[in-house]
């Protein structure tokens, strides 16, 4: 792109994006060539400017330490080629049945004495439907492992409308739901589910979100309603008088699969152009496993993770973007990299679902030589919060 080409020109959309971002705030209106150009920046420029977004919108240090849990694993009716748990590949991953409520909450309560904040549950199935009693039982978990002060998440596939609003009246945080790559690459990863079934579970997030605040703002009042086009300004807004505002949606995606660097950036574009931005991104670098159809895929060099989390927390600001899978094979300094760029949570904990991720010493020693801080959990400001959520959620059955 013409913005970063002359070798003796300073300027790059890095810097010209990362300053309208800083004085005009977030926004969902960006073109493609735009991310392209941020993405396209030099990486010294990616790092700087995705360090004076990400210190001018969050605490700079804090990172967030969350635990996975591979609650139901392997066994998977989808052919997803990154994933060693499809049923289609022998990557030796057994199948397993939902783990029992002790088992699980075990497991929280050792991530938490471990310092972890948020726990997340993952479990290998393309959707919920016709699993009411695993999805009953999970939601039991996270009524229990909210209660002992965690956020929660969970990644159970493809929901339908009621069920995030079930979720969301348990106390979960936030539905982890990847869109992976972009559009046009998305068939040459997996072919058991269209892009648009996944832009669908997200839609239903965040519907979940927008039903309870439409049902819980306080009709006192009515005067200080500020009405904006759109219904996410007018939530935005209007945050003083909405009790809770939205379902938080994590989703992001995976790089490292063959695709091409335009489809990257189509990722992010379509992200950064949601309806409202991710309350969190993964960015995950592939983990190549044995017996998947990207086995010998080539590891991804520490550049292109940088260029991926400088682009996202300058395209959206308030997002959370999560150093993901692949850490384990970056070393300290690449890892400090990742977080001057703007990156700020990490999985913490022996594995990640099914491989292992990083020492829990190593990631100790880390937090202190950086002087890195672990993120406090934060909930929303009110608590009632599921009370009210348990209204809409009957009412709209
Ligand atoms: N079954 C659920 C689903 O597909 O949404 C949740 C679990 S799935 C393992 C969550 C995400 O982990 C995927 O979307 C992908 O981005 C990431 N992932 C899976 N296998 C990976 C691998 N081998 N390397 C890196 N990331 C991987
Ligand atoms: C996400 O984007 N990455 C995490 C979490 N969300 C669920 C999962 C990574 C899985 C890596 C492969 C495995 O351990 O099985
Ligand atoms: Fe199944 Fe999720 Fe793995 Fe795809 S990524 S095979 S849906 S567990
Ligand atoms: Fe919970 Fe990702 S699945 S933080």
């Amino acid at each position: 792109s013409a913005s970063c080409c002359s070798p003796y020109s300073s300027s790059s959309a890095a810097l010209a994006e990362a300053e309208r971002t800083i004085r005009e705030g977030p926004r969902n209106d960006w073109s493609r060539d735009e991310i392209k150009a941020v993405y396209d920046s030099p990486v010294v420029d990616l790092l700087f400017h995705g360090a004076q977004v990400h210190r001018h919108v969050h605490n700079f240090r804090e990172v967030q330490q969350c635990t996975l849990l591979s609650i139901k694993t392997g066994g998977c009716s989808e052919d997803c080629s990154y994933c060693p748990q499809s049923s289609r590949y022998s990557t030796g991953v057994k199948a397993q049945k939902l783990m029992s409520k002790d088992a699980v909450i075990d497991a929280a309560k050792k991530a938490k004495e471990a310092g972890s904040t948020r726990f997340c549950m993952g479990a290998a199935w393309r959707d919920t439907i016709g699993r009411k009693t695993n999805f009953n039982q999970i939601l039991d978990y996270i009524k229990e492992i909210r209660g002992m002060g965690m956020e929660v998440c969970c990644t159970l596939g493809m929901i339908e409308k009621q069920q995030a609003l079930e979720l969301k009246k348990a106390g979960l945080t936030a539905y982890n739901h990847n869109l992976d790559t972009s559009r046009e690459y998305y068939p040459n990863v997996i072919t058991t589910r269209s892009y648009d079934d996944r832009l669908e579970t997200l839609e239903h997030v965040r519907e979940a979100g927008i039903n309870v605040c439409s049902g819980n703002y306080d009709m006192k009042q009515p005067t200080s309603l500020v009405f904006i086009d759109s219904i996410d300004t007018l939530i935005e807004k209007n945050k003083h008088v909405l009790k809770c505002f939205s379902f938080n949606r994590k989703t992001g995606g995976i790089i490292g699969l063959g695709e091409a660097e335009e489809d990257r950036v189509g990722l992010l574009h379509t992200l950064a152009t949601l309806p409202s931005h991710p309350e969190s991104v993964p960015i995950n670098a592939l983990l190549a496993v044995k017996g998947t159809p990207l086995e010998d895929q080539k590891p991804v060099e520490i550049w292109e993770m940088i260029r991926m989390i400088g682009t996202a927390r300058i395209v959206m600001p308030k997002a959370m973007v999560r150093l993901s899978a692949g850490r384990v094979r970056f070393t300290m300094p690449e890892q400090a990299l990742c977080f001057l760029a703007g990156a700020n949570s990490i999985f913490t904990g022996e594995k990640l679902l099914t491989t292992p991720n990083n020492d829990f010493d190593a990631d100790q020693l880390m937090f202190k030589t950086l002087g890195l801080i672990p993120k406090p959990p934060s909930f929303s400001e009110d608590d009632s919060e599921s009370e009210n959520c348990e209204k809409v959620a009957s009412a709209s059955h």
